[in-house]
């Protein structure tokens, strides 16, 4: 019907502005406006309420769409360095396999340094004023000797690894699968870093200074 259509027709170019980089994953966010066009409910939910069951999707453990400001009050994503300048956008979603045996991690940034490398990872604390507030990296298997530096441990199978490079434009979407899920309540916050991620005996997992956090409660 033209009124519809005139309406969606509206609210795409609104979600490009807002600076959505992939339309498919604003279109399935329960608080997106253009599922209020859609007639069909099935994408609606987001898997909020544990069994939703038969529609064959994955479960989204967290959905997260913050910009990077100082650290303050009720502040979620927290920037302690100009390399992810105040008013840097970052998207993560985190959607659990229908079978419960894996977990996949797609995490989205914008107006970062232009064609600049970044480590990032999943770390066990919320982010604080202080960047070690987040703590160290979620392990699936935890590492007995912390600070964890064995590669037996800090690897891209049992931490989550989200190393990317920016393009021109300083925007990156780098996405990571692992097959486990996290603990529940264990894993809170993403944490972007100076530079890739070591992987050598003795510095694995190490990436740098901690250049910002944003806070994803799993
Ligand atoms: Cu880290």
């Amino acid at each position: 019907m033209p009124l519809t259509r005139s309406i969606i027709g509206l609210a795409l170019p609104l979600l490009l502005i807002a600076g959505c980089t992939e339309n498919e994953r604003a279109t399935q966010r329960p608080e997106s406006p253009a599922t209020e066009e859609d007639q069909t409910p099935q994408q609606t939910q987001g898997g909020q309420n544990g069994d939703n069951g038969d529609n064959g999707d994955d479960t989204e453990l967290a959905s997260v769409s913050e910009t990077f400001q100082p650290y303050g009050d009720d502040v979620a994503a927290v920037t302690y360095d100009d390399a992810v300048p105040e008013g840097a956008t970052v998207d993560v979603r985190v959607t659990e396999d229908d079978d419960g045996e894996g977990t996949e991690f797609d995490l989205a940034v914008d107006g970062l340094e232009p064609d600049r490398d970044y480590g990032a990872h999943l770390h066990t604390d919320p982010c604080g004023e202080d960047p070690d507030a987040a703590g160290p990296h979620y392990q699936n298997e935890e590492d007995p000797e912390q600070p964890s530096v064995n590669p037996e441990y800090a690897n891209d199978d049992n931490e989550v690894w989200l190393d990317f490079e920016t393009d021109s434009e300083g925007a990156a979407d780098p996405d990571t699968d692992v097959d486990w899920t996290p603990r529940e309540g264990e894993a809170n916050s993403i944490v972007i870093h100076e530079q890739h991620t070591m992987t050598g005996e003795g510095e694995a997992g190490q990436a740098g200074d901690r250049l910002a956090c944003v806070n994803v409660p799993l």
